[in-house]
């Protein structure tokens, strides 16, 4: 997987929007898989149940090279995870969300559901602590980690 690092002195920054294009489903099966079975509520379809087989989303940005000191915990802080699926549908997460020095959410980049390969439709982010379905993005086509929020003020 390549990784494009911003320039010192800039926002930290991989842009995993163009690698995933080269970072197919086939791809995600080379880090170490895990399986859980969701239960989530959707506001319009009720309670839903599925069966996702995937790595985890942090192994898998880990190895991207997210552009921080892995030595430096207080400077994956200020990181977030943007993931996007082809239909537009999206969603932040923080870096230190699925840390595991920190939050520790075992949220995964689902490579099947319900024993379904997701080859052709594209991997599903799996977030097995969420009450809501919401997030569990199907047909991901990027991700984005971007260390560039110092605060708005
Ligand atoms: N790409 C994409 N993923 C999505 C959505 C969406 O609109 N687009 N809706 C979400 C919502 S609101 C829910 S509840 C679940 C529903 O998943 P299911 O119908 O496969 O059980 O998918 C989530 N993933
Ligand atoms: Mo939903």
């Amino acid at each position: 997987m390549t990784q494009s690092l911003a320039a010192a002195g800039t926002a930290a920054q991989v842009v995993l929007t163009g690698d995933l294009a080269r970072l197919t489903v086939a791809d995600l099966r080379a880090w170490p898989q895990r399986q859980v079975a969701v239960s989530f509520e959707c506001a319009t379809s009720g309670t839903r149940r599925h069966r996702f087989t995937g790595p985890l989303l942090h192994d898998v940005l880990a190895d991207a090279g997210p552009g921080f000191d892995p030595a430096r915990r207080k400077d994956r802080l200020r990181f977030l995870i943007a993931v996007t699926g082809a239909d537009g549908h999206h969603a932040l997460l923080s870096w230190a969300e699925v840390d595991p020095d920190f939050g520790r959410a075992p949220v995964l980049l689902a490579v099947s559901i319900d024993d379904t390969p997701l080859d052709l439709a594209g991997p599903q982010l799996v977030l097995p602590q969420d009450r809501c379905g919401a997030r569990h993005i199907s047909g991901i086509d990027a991700i984005r980690v971007d260390g560039g929020y110092r605060g708005w003020t």
